[in-house]
C-alpha cells in the first residue's frame, strides 16, 4: 500500500479540509433534491438532484486547487482535467453522494474520496490518501493519509478528531452482504451461511455501503457487495468506491478483497470499471478468499 510521501502532505490536508467544508452545503442541499434527474449516471442508475448537485460542487471547489489536476466522478462519464500544478498534482476520484437511493427514505449516505498520485484511472496501489463523509445522525469524517485513520466530528464544515489511530476491533460483531440473494453464487452463499451460524455476528444492512462500511470499522465485522450470477463484476466501482474503502480498511489493520487478490492490487482500466468488495476483520476475509477459491 502507498504510504502518505512527504511532499503531498499539504495537498491531502488541502483535498481534507476542502471535502470538510463542504459538507453542511451537501447537508443543507438535500431536502429539496431528492427527486429524479432526467438523466441516468455512467454505471446506467437513476441520478437524483442531489448526486448531480454534489457533483458539480465538487469539481468546482476541488478543481480549483493547485494542489488537484484531475477530478473523477461516478456521475460524469469523462475525467476532468483541471487547473492544478501538472508537476505535483494529485488525481481526485469523487462518489458524491454514495447510497443516495437511501435519501428517499431518509437513510444514510456519504461521499467518499480517492486520492491518487497518478493519472486516472489508476491502481490503488497509487492512492496517497482516501477519507468518506458520513451523513447520519451526525456528520463524522474518516480519513486515511498512510499514516494511520482519523476519525472527525465535522462541525460547520470544520474537523474536530474525535478518535486518532482508528483500527478495526479484534471481536468482529456485524455483517453486512449486498445484492439479492437468488443471485449470490454458491460458493458465496455458502460463507454467509458460516458467518450467519456465528452467534457473535448480527445482519446490519443499510444499503449505502459508507454505513456499511463505518459499523464494520468501529464494532468490527465484514462488507460484502459480492459478485452476482448476473453481475460477475458485483454493482460497486474501483475508482470511486472499492479502492477508497480498500484503502482506509487496510489502513485500520484489516483487509479488503476483490476474491482473490487486494482490492489495492486490481488492475484499473476504465474509470468506471466494477469491481466485487470484500472488505473487514483479517480472519474473515482469509475464510472468504478460502471459500471462493
Ligand atoms: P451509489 O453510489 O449509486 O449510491 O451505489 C452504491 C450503493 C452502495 O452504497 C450500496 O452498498 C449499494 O449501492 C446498494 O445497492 P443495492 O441497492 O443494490 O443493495
Ligand atoms: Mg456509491
Amino acid at each position: 500500500m502507498a504510504t502518505q510521501a512527504d511532499p503531498h502532505a499539504d495537498a491531502i490536508e488541502e483535498i481534507f479540509t476542502t471535502v470538510a467544508a463542504l459538507a453542511p452545503d451537501i447537508r443543507d442541499a438535500l431536502p429539496g433534491r431528492r427527486v429524479q434527474n432526467d438523466e441516468t449516471n455512467p454505471s446506467g442508475e437513476t441520478q437524483l438532484a442531489a448526486d448531480a448537485y454534489a457533483d458539480e460542487l465538487f469539481l468546482d471547489h476541488l478543481g480549483a486547487l493547485d494542489s488537484v489536476v484531475e477530478y473523477a466522478s461516478e456521475e460524469r462519464t469523462k475525467i476532468v482535467p483541471t487547473d492544478g500544478e501538472e508537476e505535483t498534482g494529485l488525481s481526485v476520484a469523487i462518489d458524491p453522494l454514495d447510497g443516495s437511493s437511501n435519501l428517499k427514505s431518509n437513510n444514510t449516505m456519504g461521499t467518499i474520496v480517492a486520492v491518487y498520485d497518478a493519472p486516472l484511472p489508476a491502481a490503488g496501489s497509487d492512492l496517497v490518501a482516501a477519507a468518506y463523509v458520513l451523513f447520519g445522525p451526525i456528520t463524522t469524517m474518516i480519513t486515511a493519509d498512510g499514516d494511520g485513520v482519523t476519525e472527525y466530528l465535522v462541525d460547520d464544515g470544520v474537523r474536530e478528531v474525535i478518535t486518532e489511530d482508528v483500527q478495526l476491533p479484534d471481536d468482529p460483531s456485524v455483517y453486512g452482504f449486498g445484492g439479492r440473494v437468488p443471485d449470490w453464487p454458491d460458493d458465496f452463499t455458502a460463507y454467509t451461511e458460516d458467518i450467519e451460524s456465528d452467534d457473535s455476528m448480527k445482519l446490519r444492512y443499510g444499503g449505502a455501503m459508507i454505513g456499511d462500511i463505518n459499523q464494520v470499522l468501529i464494532y468490527g465485522g465484514v462488507f460484502a457487495y459480492p459478485a452476482l450470477e448476473s453481475a460477475p463484476n458485483g454493482k460497486l466501482r474501483l475508482q470511486f468506491e472499492g479502492n477508497p474503502i480498500g484503502f482506509i480498511i487496510e489502513s485500520a489493520g484489516g483487509r479488503s478483497s476483490d476474491g482473490t487478490q487486494s482490492l489495492l492490487d486490481v488492475e484499473p482500466n476504465d474509470v468506471h470499471q466494477r469491481v466485487p468488495v470484500y472488505v473487514g476483520n483479517d480472519e474473515l476475509i482469509e475464510q472468504l478468499e478460502a471459500a471462493l477459491d
